[in-house]
């Protein structure tokens, strides 16, 4: 069996994972791993910020440099990381209640300064890790723990709430559509300011059994009923069509307002600094420093290795013991994975 080409950047260390079967969190894993890949993306120059709730482990399970924060706080702690080195591409992994409940503020005041980040926000509607209460993106009438006779109150909605306050790009898919999912997840990897991917995604376990909604397909043919495309939509309001009970998907905004990155000055200062380093290397002192972190790579490579071969065969960690080769290696993981 062939590799996936997103298969190695997962954390096969870090099996079994924590979702559940069914779970459309792996949806959104599957289609932000595609666009990474698809848009060649180096791995050393992302780094992921989540904060807390089923959605916010998936950094977890990504071999890539990654923050698990307080709940709520992903978007303050990706604000710091951005200030601090403009150069990274940090992507945060958030909940409809880490991001639009706890996390409220941190969201308006990072969509009006158009920080540059980009937001990833699984919306399954309920508070998913702590066993299914009422978020603020519950939809009227389901029910929750903690709304057991049917959710009185009207949801937030969240993509709208990001234009209103100033985003760059903001999209909203749901899991029946996984191709649109990675194709605005890569739009917004490659914009400028904030940019926002939201997810609506299915909860079997702590939200669909509680509203006749069983299971994953159950949950996704929901989706495909109730949703609706933003062109449809405006015509379908246009000829009188009643669709308060759908929601509407699409791309909301695409635009190019300067990010806060560009009116602090950090993209000249970040450019000046990278032009200075290169300028006073001379091109021995350059082929030198190449070296130095092509063996890093190796180095890290190894270790990964090592970890993974703790998984592999006795063949494997044979190899591996006798610092054998690590094209080898790899070779034989391959074989032994079937
Ligand atoms: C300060 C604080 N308050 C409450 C909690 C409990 N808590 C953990 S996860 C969570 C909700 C997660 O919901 P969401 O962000 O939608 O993620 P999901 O699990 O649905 O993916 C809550 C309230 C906490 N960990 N910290
Ligand atoms: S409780 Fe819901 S959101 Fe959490 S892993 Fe299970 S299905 Fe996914
Ligand atoms: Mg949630």
């Amino acid at each position: 069996m062939s590799m996936h080409p997103s298969e190695p950047l997962l954390r096969r260390d870090r099996l079994p994972h924590i979702l559940c079967e069914g779970c459309g969190d792996g949806i959104i894993v599957n289609a932000l791993l595609e666009a990474i890949v698809e848009l060649n993306l180096p791995r050393e120059k992302i780094v992921f910020v989540s904060g807390i709730g089923c959605s916010s482990r998936i950094p977890g399970y990504l071999l890539f440099d990654s923050l698990h924060t307080t709940h709520g706080r992903p978007i303050a702690f990706a604000t710091g990381i951005k200030l601090a080195n403009p150069e990274l591409k940090v992507i945060v992994i958030t909940g409809d209640g880490d991001m639009a409940s706890i996390g409220g503020n941190h969201f308006l005041h990072a969509a009006r300064r158009n920080i540059d980040m980009t937001v990833i926000c699984s919306n399954n509607y309920t508070y998913g890790m702590t066993g299914g209460q009422v978020s603020p993106t519950t939809p009227r009438g389901w029910r929750t723990t903690t709304s057991p006779y049917g959710n009185a109150e009207p949801p937030m909605d969240i993509a709208r709430v990001a234009v209103a306050a100033g985003a760059n790009y903001v999209a909203r898919w749901s899991t029946a559509s996984p191709l649109q999912i990675k194709e605005s997840i890569k739009k917004a990897l490659t914009k400028e300011g904030f940019t926002l991917v939201e997810v609506l995604t299915q909860c079997p376990t702590a939200l669909g059994r509680r509203n006749k909604l069983r299971t994953a397909v159950d949950m996704l043919r929901w989706y495909k009923e109730n949703t609706v495309a933003l062109h449809h939509a405006q015509e379908l309001e246009e000829q009188g069509v009643d669709l308060s009970a759908k929601v509407v998907v699409g791309e909301f905004v695409d635009r190019d307002r300067p990010g806060l990155v560009r009116l602090l000055g950090l993209v000249k200062e970040e450019e000046k600094r990278i032009e200075k380093k290169e300028e006073k290397l001379t091109p021995e002192q350059r082929a030198a420093k190449r070296k130095e972190e092509e063996e890093r790579l190796r180095e890290a490579r190894k270790r990964i290795l090592e970890v993974i071969a703790k998984l592999g065969s006795p063949k494997i960690r044979r190899m591996i013991e006798l610092g054998g080769d690590v094209e080898k290696i790899e070779k034989e993981l391959v074989k032994h994975e079937g």
